[in-house]
């Protein structure tokens, strides 16, 4: 199951943009609404530093990469149309779309920092920021989506549910499947206390609350202004200090970067930029003004702000499960073939279980690759794990 990050937000703030920036891919960029008509999907890659230097060779991977000792890990990006005041109504593109994101991992709330779109994302001349009721509205209607995707069909799922004898968060961790929910997820919201405990009678107020709560437990993730380049310092900081889960970018810079590395001219992502000498004078002056741009106090990349979702935010961690723990290859000698995000407080069952059910089921012990010690079932994973495990064959 890969893992998969949507990007959501009103018309015209740049969420195409920086799909492309993040993913390679040519989406369409336009400067009025409604520019996308149907979700972008595309993979990006997140970086970590790859154990492989321990065995002195270069490792394997099944998926992703490795760039001089830099595992890049695959997380799938989806870029949905953009939503407006009203979209839960079928306002605009309406919001069938956020279909697409319903079993995503993490939310990026995209939003237009600098102010020169109104509301519906038409261009304005002058700018007039209205970033609290747009991270507001777009918020909202992703609660109003979720609530109206829970109320489906409810009536008849509750008195079956109420009357099956089964565990109410069993029941409705399995009708909300498709919203990557555990049962200890819905467990848990149940046992929170604003709820009925007869399915049967919960009423629009519940499904309401109920889709918040989901929200903030399995749609984590950050808002992220884009537009920098046409703020001055002060407003950047003004922004960026408004929450501490929000983060400021540029994707047209982001976007010409990527393009530029393509291309060869420029050689890495770090500051200070190395320019190829392949450049041009005007490309030369143009890569050092973005890199002006880039290198600003409030200035975020977008794969830095992936990143920042899915280890900061999320809690992931990487692990690397091997067949061999001494050579740490698998079956058929591929060096660390495998990088895993598993979340913080994982245990080494939950590893198991994610290689395949039947190795959960049948798990025996764990063997620690750095340190060849042995792991019992609950020993908690850490970040940069190599761990073999052995199962009843
Ligand atoms: N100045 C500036 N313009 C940007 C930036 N990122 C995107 N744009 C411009 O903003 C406009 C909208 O970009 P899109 O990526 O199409 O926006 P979107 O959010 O996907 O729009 P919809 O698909 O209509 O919802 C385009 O004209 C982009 O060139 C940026 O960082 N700075
Ligand atoms: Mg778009």
């Amino acid at each position: 199951m890969s893992f998969k990050v949507g990007l959501i937000g009103k018309p015209n703030v740049g969420k195409s943009t920086i799909f492309s920036a993040l993913t390679k891919h040519n989406a369409e960029i336009g400067n009025y609404p409604f520019t996308t008509v149907k979700p972008n999907m595309g993979t990006a890659f997140i970086r970590f530093p790859c154990p492989h230097k321990d065995k002195g060779r270069e490792c394997n991977p099944a998926d992703g990469y490795c760039l001089n000792g830099t595992r890049y890990i695959p997380v799938q990006i989806v870029d949905v149309p953009g939503l407006i005041e009203g979209a839960s109504e079928g306002k605009g593109m309406g919001n069938q779309f956020l279909e697409s994101v319903r079993d995503s991992d993490a939310i990026i709330q995209l939003f237009d920092a600098s102010g020169r779109t109104d509301m519906m994302g038409n261009p304005l001349p002058v700018p007039e920021p209205v970033i609290g009721e747009e991270i507001d509205m777009v918020r909202n209607e992703l609660r109003k989506w979720l609530s109206s995707f829970i109320s489906r069909d409810w009536e008849r799922f509750a008195k079956k549910a109420d009357s099956s004898g089964d565990r109410p968060g069993k029941s409705l961790q399995t009708k909300l499947s498709q919203l990557r929910l555990t049962e200890h997820d819905t467990s848990e919201i149940l046992a929170s206390g604003v709820f009925p405990s007869q399915l049967s009678i919960w009423g629009e107020s519940d499904f309401r609350d109920l889709a918040s709560l989901i929200i903030e437990r399995t749609k984590p993730g950050i808002y992220l202004g884009n537009k920098i380049d046409l703020l001055d310092e002060r407003q950047a900081e003004e922004i960026a200090t408004l929450r501490n889960d929000l983060y400021l970018t540029s994707g047209e810079t982001e976007l010409i970067l990527m393009k530029a590395r393509e291309a060869g001219i420029l050689r890495n992502e770090d500051l200070p930029f190395e320019i190829s000498e392949k450049a041009t004078d005007q490309q030369r002056s143009a890569l050092i003004k973005l890199q002006e741009t880039s290198s600003r106090k409030f200035y975020t990349g977008v794969r830095k702000a992936l990143e920042i979702t899915v280890f900061n935010k999320l809690r992931r961690i990487v692990v690397f499960p091997v067949y061999d723990e001494s050579t740490w290859e698998d079956r058929q000698g591929r060096l660390l073939p495998d990088a895993f995000l598993m979340r913080e407080g994982d245990t080494a069952l939950d590893l198991a279980f994610r290689i395949h059910t039947e190795i959960g089921e049948n798990f025996i012990r764990a063997i620690d690759g750095k340190t060849r010690r042995t792991l019992g079932k609950d020993h908690l994973l850490s970040n940069g794990d190599v761990i073999k495990i052995v199962s009843k064959s």
